[in-house]
């Protein structure tokens, strides 16, 4: 049994803490490296496996540039406001603050455990006043620049739980908490104006060290299309509306056009003996997501109204449907349907029998199969015909200008970032309305607007913060009348959307943040965290370092340079880890039976950093047996350095054979863990560990190289196990942290063995081995192989045919 376990790690964990080793050192900021992996949210369900694999590897990388001359900052916090506090305060009745401060508590307890060379004095907890005190001012800053604005907005309002519901908690159209339908109202919210932004946001990913799923989920979220807005007059009436086509070249093949539900035009153009069956059919769509909406598979639904429109290129008159196929919040909510080339066009109208006009053939102007939905030549389309689909699109919105009946334009998916919750567990939205100035923001010598303890948070359709009469009463800051707080919240994610800037300067109280320092302190240079947070989280934290880029507190465009998604640790049985289906693995138990490092290593070498997997004991188990092993060897080892028998001072091919395995071994380990290719890496290290085995069997050893090569190795390994190697470091008589010392240099030359085994096969049988200067010609191999006392009897009296050289490996004699 080994001696490594918690009281070993704990020894180290204390001794890091009181020698303050991992102290980031701000006066050597030109080596300085920004390490930072997502702050998790405080829950009851404590540290997970996940977490464990978000921060454990990531801390052996930050450990490995360490020793290679960075100076490191990494550090550490939680994003304690928002939703699951709350739930779990609506379930239990404890109220969120006692149960985060809680978590909070033990959750640091973990993550002290795990031995992470955190910078806890930089902590950062979001629900604290001293920080979403910057969290609002942020929002005012915002404000100021007219990045944040009031309008009204359609929300998800659960009619039972009398609440509105935050996008995540609708599920398949249901309330999460009592499974009923969910309904869309509108209401007054705030929005950042992320769109202001879209441009950059989108060219600028191109830039980054990002996977490219991830660039390609936030290109797609962003969505900017190249297209033209055409405008269709109403037949008989003043009405007119505009629609959005990326397809201007199919115009002339336009047979209805389709509006959203929720059009504002709809009323207007509906004629009376329609009015009932669009009434109940608006009703319907109002109670569907925008998901199930735009599903291709769903049967088309949908009901005339009885008004015409007059397409502006030929003046024909086409009807004018509504159609939940249509999003009320895309584009211009209006449709330009050409069922010929567009398929949901098609589905429609062969459902409606609305008439399908073909005005697009494919290059070789064959006819091909409707719909036909890719780009071609024009027919059926008066002047326009022959002209390609290119072409086209030029030609048709020319003509359409020249009447103001379209133009070019390009149109994206994002939407403005809707940041009010009618939530209590949040920031305070620092606003002010007064009856005499209307809209006010609280005077920023005012903040923090601080979230009041006592509060009915339990849901009854109101804002918690609204029934707070100390909290919402107050007076306006301009005329001194009486006047009411905004009961709304902040959204989470504009916590998590600056937290990486405070971080550095975390006890600032004059600003959230030191511009000189946190310009030279960012971007953050390696990132790393689950994917699910790609058009959220990575996006606003994005978009706010640009806001404040261009309000002048920071000289950077992009905040995560670098990013890494770490993979998902499944339970043992394959699937996702889950309480439900017991299949959750609690690090802290294998921790008290294995220690910290043997849990970290286990993580990294069981699985593919960026793939994860399925959980396995025997994996675990066999990672135990390796770290009981080099604890052996290194035993073994220290004895042979104090021993005076059997001693050499010589290098010969012993030495030189681990010599080589050492390089090996240093090579890899420097490439494949910069690459966070941590299996590769360890897999080195136990092939350097086999080596060492092999040495220690030799009679006669070399005591000072055998020194020198414990020394390369723990450094190599200090990354991977932190505490256990700091054990060994010392017990080799070190008094100072092996992590301050040097990465051990790769020398090239060892890998070049100056003797290699080859066998040597007579018709494919080997016959023998011989061991022969590596670097011998072919025809010196030949001559080695043949002048081989073996094989001189095998060859004997035979007819040799041809020999043949597999360099470095074999040589086959053909005989006869
Ligand atoms: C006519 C047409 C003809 C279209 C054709 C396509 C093919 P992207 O690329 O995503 O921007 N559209 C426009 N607004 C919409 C809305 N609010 N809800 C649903 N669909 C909408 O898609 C733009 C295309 O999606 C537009 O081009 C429009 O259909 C449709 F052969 O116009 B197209
Ligand atoms: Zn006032």
């Amino acid at each position: 049994m080994s001696n490594y376990g918690t009281s070993i790690d704990k020894k180290w964990q204390d001794k890091w803490e009181h020698d303050q080793t991992y102290k980031f050192d701000s006066s050597k900021l030109d080596k300085k490296l920004y390490t930072l992996e997502m702050f998790s949210y405080p829950s009851g369900a404590q540290l997970h496996a996940g977490h464990w694999f978000n921060y454990g590897p990531v801390d052996s990388w930050a450990r490995l540039k360490r020793m290679q001359g960075y100076n490191v900052f990494q550090p550490m916090g939680f994003d304690a406001f928002g939703l699951p506090a709350e739930n779990y305060a609506i379930k239990t009745g404890i109220h969120p603050q006692d149960s985060t401060i809680k978590n909070i508590a033990k959750m640091e307890e973990q993550l002290k455990a795990m031995g992470a060379m955190f910078n806890w004095e930089n902590e950062v907890v979001t629900c604290m006043p001293d920080y979403y005190k910057w969290t609002q001012w942020l929002f005012l800053k915002l404000y100021e620049k007219g990045l944040a604005y009031r309008k009204k907005a359609p929300v998800n309002w659960c009619p039972s739980c009398n609440t509105v519901l935050a996008n995540e908690q609708v599920v398949e159209g249901c309330c999460e908490r009592c499974d009923s339908e969910v309904q869309k109202k509108d209401l007054t919210q705030w929005f950042f104006k992320i769109t202001d932004y879209a441009d950059e946001l989108l060219d600028k990913l191109d830039d980054l060290d990002w996977p490219e799923k991830t660039k390609s989920m936030q290109k797609h979220w962003i969505g900017r299309s190249y297209g033209a807005q055409v405008t269709f007059k109403v037949k008989d009436s003043d009405l007119k509306f505009d629609v959005f086509t990326t397809r201007v070249d199919t115009l002339n093949g336009v047979t209805y056009v389709v509006l959203a539900p929720e059009n504002k035009l709809v009323d207007k153009l509906t004629i009376p003996e329609y009015k009932e069956a669009i009434e109940e059919y608006k009703e319907a769509a109002s109670k569907q997501s925008e998901i199930e909406r735009q599903s291709s598979s769903k049967e088309k639904t949908g009901v005339f109204t009885g008004s015409y429109a007059i397409n502006p290129i030929n003046g024909k008159v086409v009807p004018i449907w509504i159609s939940d196929y249509v999003l009320a919040t895309y584009g211009t909510g209006c449709v330009m349907a050409v069922p010929a080339h567009d398929e949901r066009d098609f589905a429609f109208a062969t459902k409606f029998n609305l008439p399908i006009e073909r005005v697009i053939t494919d290059k070789g102007n064959t006819t091909p199969e409707l719909p036909y939905c890719e780009h071609g030549v024009l027919v059926n389309s008066g002047k326009f015909d022959g002209l390609t689909t290119a072409e086209a699109k030029i030609k048709i919105v020319e003509e359409l200008e020249k009447d103001s009946l379209g133009e070019m334009k390009v149109n994206y998916r994002l939407r403005d970032w809707l940041v009010s919750r009618q939530r209590y567990w949040g920031a305070p939205i620092p606003v002010i309305y007064c009856e005499k100035c209307g809209t006010v923001p609280v005077p920023e010598k005012d903040l923090p607007v601080e979230l009041p303890y006592n509060v009915e948070f339990t849901p009854d359709g109101k804002s918690p913060l609204s029934k707070c009469e100390e909290f919402i009463n107050t007076t306006c800051p301009h005329c001194g009348g009486h006047a009411k707080r905004e009961a709304d919240t902040l959204d989470t994610f504009v916590c998590s959307s600056w937290y990486y800037l405070r971080y550095p300067d975390n006890r600032n109280t004059d600003a959230p943040f030191d511009s000189e320092l946190i310009n030279k302190m960012l971007p953050v240079d390696k990132y790393v965290g689950g994917p699910e947070h790609a058009c959220m989280h990575l996006l606003y934290a994005r978009f706010i370092n640009k806001a404040l880029r261009d309000m002048g507190y920071l000289n950077f465009d992009e905040p995560f340079l670098s990013l890494t998604h770490q993979g998902l640790i499944l339970g043992p049985d394959g699937l996702k880890m889950s309480k439900s289906k017991g299949n959750t693995i609690s690090p802290d138990d294998y921790i008290k039976e294995y220690g910290a490092d043997v849990f970290r290593m286990y993580l990294m070498f069981g699985f593919g950093y960026t793939e994860g997997g399925a959980w396995s004991d025997d994996g675990i188990k066999s990672v135990g047996r390796f770290v009981d092993r080099i604890e052996r060897i290194l035993e073994n080892s220290r004895t042979v350095l104090e021993s005076t028998e059997n001693v050499k001072n010589t290098i010969d091919s012993p030495e030189k054979e681990l010599n080589f395995w050492k390089h090996t071994a240093i090579k890899g380990v420097t490439e494949d863990g910069d690459k966070m290719q941590f299996n590769t890496a360890i897999a080195r290290l136990m092939e350097l560990v086999n080596a060492f085995n092999k040495y220690l069997q030799e009679k006669v050893k070399n005591p000072s190289f055998l020194k020198e090569t414990i020394v390369d190795f723990l450094k190599l390994l200090a990354p991977f196990a932190p505490h256990f190697t700091e054990e060994q470091w010392s017990l080799i008589g070190n008094t100072t942290t092996i992590f301050n010392e040097k990465w051990p240099e790769f020398d090239p030359s060892a890998l070049v063995k100056d003797e290699i085994e080859i066998a040597i096969q007579i018709n494919g049988k080997i016959k023998a081995k011989i061991n022969i200067p590596s670097n011998l010609t072919e025809e010196q191999i030949k001559e080695a192989s043949l002048s081989n006392e073996t094989i001189k009897e095998n060859t004997n009296g035979k007819n040799i045919v041809k020999v043949i050289v597999i360099k470095g490996r074999l040589v086959n004699i053909v005989v006869k």
